[in-house]
């Protein structure tokens, strides 16, 4: 046993000539430990870390665009991402009403176009259904003064020419034609359920 460890400290003597360590104790016990060693250098840490977040940082990116992808992929024909915004049919079809309350009960609300992208990644989802969607906006509070589902006055419009007339005094909804124009339109008839969420 004491043998055994007096070997192993005079290997440890051998094998001290870079870092310091002990030397063997009288009657063949082991010495003392030695020294403790220089510290290694810092900077090659602080490498190790920016090249690791700039690792991170690739991935992201590279998962961020898969996501997008696979996102859009995923909507289509049915519907489109714009920004942080989906639009999406079922292809069923609905009065104004009906057509709030399936928006409405999935999460989403009905569409509701803030810009000309928006309004055009409705008239696209539309056209492939090859029917018209009802918006989220009506003028049934104020006859003129068409608002969004929140009471919000719309900014963005894209009235189709001589619209809104309000032929037949009770055209408070609004339908979007295939090229993307607007029309008041009788919140009684059927249009194509379009959610935005
Ligand atoms: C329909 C109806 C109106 C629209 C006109 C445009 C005849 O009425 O959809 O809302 O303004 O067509 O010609
Ligand atoms: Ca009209």
């Amino acid at each position: 046993m004491d043998r055994d460890k007096g070997l192993e400290a005079r290997e440890r003597v051998n094998s001290c000539s870079v870092i310091p360590c002990g030397i063997p104790g009288s009657n063949d016990l082991p010495g003392r430990d030695g020294k403790e060693g220089p510290k290694g250098e810092k900077g090659n840490q602080e490498m190790d870390l920016k090249t690791h977040i700039s690792d991170l940082q690739a991935q992201l990116k590279a998962l961020k665009a898969l996501s997008s992808k696979t996102q859009k992929v995923l909507l289509y024909p049915s519907g489109m991402i714009i920004g942080e915004k989906i639009f999406k049919t079922d292809g069923s079809e609905g009065n104004f009403e009906i057509s709030q309350a399936a928006c409405s009960r999935s999460g989403g609300l009905l569409a509701s176009p803030r810009n000309s992208e928006e309004n055009s990644a409705i008239q696209q989802i539309a056209e492939r259904q090859n029917k018209r969607p009802f918006l989220g906006i009506n003028d049934r509070l104020t006859e003129g003064t068409f608002m969004y589902l929140s009471g919000e006055a719309i900014r963005y419009t894209n009235w189709s020419t001589r619209e809104p007339n309000d032929s037949g005094g009770e055209k408070d909804c609004v339908e979007v034609y295939s090229d993307g124009k607007w029309n008041d339109k009788s919140c009684e008839k059927k249009c194509l359920i379009m959610c935005e969420y």
